[in-house]
C-alpha cells in the first residue's frame, strides 16, 4: 500500500509492512505505546514487542504473542487489529482504561519472523523456525515444541524433517529464548496468551500431559465465559479445554512453560476456521475474527485485572 498510516486491517501484510506500521502506532500514541526489541531471530531479523503502559515500574503484565507458527496468518493479522484496538480504545473504554492504569500489556506480533518471511517468499505452508539442523538437510524447529515444559515428550518429533520437531534442546531456538529471557527478567507477568490458528479452540495447560493443572476449575470457567462472549458476536463456536484433551498431546508448548513458571492465567487460542480454509483463511474474515476474539481477550484481561495474585 502507499502508506502504512492507512494500513488495511482486513488484509495480510509482509513483515516489512507490519514492522513499519508499528512505528506508526507508536507515533500516534506516544504516551501509551512503545516498541522494544527483545533480540534477533536466527536470520538476524529484529523481534519487536509493543508495550502498552501508562507508567509505573514493572507493573503486573499480560503477554500476548501471535504468529509463532508462520503459516497461521490470521494470528498476526488479529494481533495487528488488537494492538490498534487497545491503543484507540484507551481513554474511552473505561474497562480497558482501568486495566491499563494498573497493568501493562506486551504484544509480540511476529513471534517467528524468519518463518513468516519464508511463507511470503517460498512456502506458504511453512510452520517452523528456519534454523539449520546439524546433520540434516531439513531446516527448522517447531517453536511450540521447543519450550522447557515436558520437552521431548508426547506429540513432538525427534526428526528434523518433521513439522513438530522439538529441536536439539529446550530453548534452542533463539526466537523462543528471547521470549523466555524477557518473561524471566521482567518477573511480573500474570497472564500469558499465545494465539494460533486454526480449529476454534480456547485452551489452557497442559499439552505435555492429560493430567489436570491445579487451577483447572478456574481456568476452565474463565475459558468458558470468554468463549461465550466470543460466540455472542457472530455465533462462531469454540471448544474450551486443556490442550491434551481437546486437540492432542503436545509437549514443549509455550503456555505449559508459562504456567509451570508461575503464570497462572495461561491460555492458547486457535482462531478460525475449523478447516474449510484452514491456514488459508480469506482476508475478508480477518476483521470479524479479530473482533470476536477481542471479546474473549477482554474477558480474560478483565478477570486477570480483578484477580491479583
Ligand atoms: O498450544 O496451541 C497449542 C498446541 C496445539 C497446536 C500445536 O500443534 O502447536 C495446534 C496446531 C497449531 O496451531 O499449531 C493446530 C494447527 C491447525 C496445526 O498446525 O495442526
Ligand atoms: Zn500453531
Amino acid at each position: 500500500e502507499r502508506s502504512t498510516k492507512n494500513i488495511n486491517f482486513g488484509a495480510y501484510h509482509t513483515l516489512e509492512t507490519i514492522y513499519s506500521w508499528m512505528d506508526t502506532l507508536v507515533a500516534q500514541y506516544p504516551n501509551l505505546v512503545t516498541k522494544e526489541e527483545i533480540g534477533k531471530s536466527y536470520e538476524n531479523r529484529p523481534m519487536y514487542v509493543l508495550k502498552f503502559s501508562t507508567g509505573g515500574a514493572n507493573r503486573p503484565a499480560i503477554w500476548i504473542d501471535t504468529g509463532i507458527h508462520s503459516r497461521e496468518w490470521v494470528s498476526p493479522a488479529t494481533g495487528l487489529w488488537t494492538a490498534n484496538k487497545i491503543a484507540s480504545d484507551f481513554g474511552s473504554d473505561t474497562s480497558l482504561t482501568s486495566l491499563l492504569n494498573t497493568m501493562d500489556i506486551y504484544m509480540l506480533i511476529l513471534a517467528n519472523p524468519d518463518g513468516y518471511v519464508y511463507t511470503h517468499t517460498n512456502d506458504r505452508m511453512w510452520r517452523k523456525t528456519r534454523s539449520i539442523n546439524s546433520g540434516s538437510s531439513c531446516r527448522g524447529v517447531d517453536p511450540n515444541r521447543n519450550w522447557d515444559a515436558g520437552f521431548g515428550g508426547p506429540g513432538a518429533s525427534t526428526s528434523p524433517c518433521s513439522d513438530s520437531y522439538h529441536g536439539p534442546f529446550a530453548h534452542s531456538e533463539i526466537e523462543v529464548k528471547n521470549v523466555v529471557d524477557l518473561i524471566k527478567s521482567h518477573g511480573n507477568f500474570k497472564s500469558f496468551i499465545s494465539v494460533h490458528a486454526y480449529s476454534q479452540l480456547l485452551m489452557y495447560p497442559y499439552g505435555y500431559t492429560c493430567a489436570d493443572v491445579a487451577d483447572k476449575a478456574e481456568l476452565d470457567s474463565i475459558g468458558r465465559e470468554a468463549a461465550q462472549k466470543l460466540t455472542s458476536l457472530y455465533g462462531t463456536y469454540y471448544k474450551v479445554g486443556n490442550i491434551c484433551n481437546i486437540i492432542y498431546p503436545a509437549s514443549g508448548g509455550s503456555i505449559d512453560w508459562s504456567y509451570d513458571s508461575g503464570i497462572k492465567y495461561s491460555f492458547a487460542f486457535e482462531l478460525r476456521d475449523t478447516g474449510y480454509y484452514g491456514f488459508l483463511l480469506p482476508a475478508n474474515q480477518i476483521i470479524p475474527t479479530a473482533s470476536e476474539t477481542w471479546l474473549a481477550l477482554k474477558h480474560i484481561l478483565e478477570y486477570v485485572r480483578d484477580h491479583p495474585y
